[in-house]
Parts: structure tokens; C-alpha cells; sequence
């Protein structure tokens, strides 16, 4: 039988950041809702969680390489939304995120987490951010959860 690892949802002793864009803040608001509400939830003390906001999207990658770089947080949670608009704004905003998010978990080896919504309109972020598709913030903060257990529990 082969061995299957999977990170442990288990977030005692966990040090946690989040960075969080002010774009849309009507709706990035809930994300934190609901990732603080997970983290709690799953053992994370609120005193090990540090939120740093930017202004946009666009800004997440920044201030997530300075807090992986410093190696004082097991994870780092990246929060946004990003809404279509009539440019092509949206697709180099999404794609430069997406890009730096992976970049950087790669380059420093601490999970960053992507939590950043790409929707199409104000209805599929209000969907998405505590409503009838649940909350991506939720969803970011338990990945951050399993994928730092998931690292130790490679180590072993
Ligand atoms: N930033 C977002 O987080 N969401 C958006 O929908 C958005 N749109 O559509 O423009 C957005 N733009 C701002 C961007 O992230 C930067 O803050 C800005 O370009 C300054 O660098």
C-alpha cells in the first residue's frame, strides 16, 4: 500500500499572514471574516495573526514577499478581488498576482496561499465571499493550515 500524506488541519501554535487588498474592500472585508473565522476556529491564536492591507490586488505580491522573506510566519494568506472590467486592466492585475503568489511560495518555501477572486461581476464577489458559493477567505486560511502541516509532516 503506498503511503498518502495530507496536511493535518490543525493550526495550534501557528504563526499567520494575511495580506489584504483595500480594492473592493466591501467585499474583502468578508474574505478576512472568513478566514479569521477559520483560522479561530482550527487552533490559530487571533494573537498570531498579523493583517497588513494594500491598496490593490496588484500590491498583494509585494508585501507577501516581505513577510515569507522574514521567516517570522509559518504562512502567509493572500486576500483580494478582482472584478472584469471594460479594460484590460483585470487580466494584467490577475495574472501578475497569480504569478507572484506562486513565485514567491516557490522561492522561499513558506506557503503562500492564493485568495484572491477573479469574477466577472459585483454578483459572482458578493457569490463568493460569504454567500451561496461560500467564502474564499475560508477556503485560503484552511489551505494555509494544511499545506504548513503538510511541509512538516514531509520533513518527517
Ligand atoms: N485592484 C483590485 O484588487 N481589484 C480590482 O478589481 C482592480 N481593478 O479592477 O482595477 C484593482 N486595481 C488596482 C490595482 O490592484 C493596483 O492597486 C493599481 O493598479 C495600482 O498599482
Amino acid at each position: 500500500m503506498p503511503e498518502t500524506i495530507q496536511g493535518k488541519l490543525d493550526g495550534s501554535g501557528l504563526k499567520l499572514g494575511m495580506v489584504v487588498s483595500r480594492f473592493n474592500d466591501f467585499l474583502t472585508s468578508h474574505l478576512v471574516d472568513g478566514a479569521m473565522d477559520a483560522l479561530i476556529r482550527h487552533g490559530v491564536k487571533d494573537g498570531n495573526i498579523k493583517i497588513i492591507k494594500v491598496p490593490g490586488s496588484f500590491e498583494i505580491p509585494y508585501v507577501a514577499k516581505k513577510l515569507a522573506a522574514s521567516k517570522k510566519y509559518d504562512a502567509v494568506i493572500c486576500l483580494g478581488v478582482i472584478i472584469r472590467g471594460d479594460t484590460l486592466h483585470y487580466q494584467y492585475v490577475s495574472s501578475e498576482v497569480a504569478k507572484g503568489i506562486a513565485a514567491i511560495s516557490i522561492e522561499t518555501g513558506v506557503p503562500v496561499i492564493h485568495g484572491v477572486l477573479t469574477v466577472e461581476n459585483i454578483e459572482q464577489g458578493i457569490e463568493r465571499s460569504g454567500t451561496k458559493s461560500g467564502n474564499r477567505g475560508w477556503d485560503a486560511a484552511i489551505n494555509a493550515i494544511e499545506m504548513v502541516n503538510l511541509y512538516k509532516q514531509i520533513k518527517k
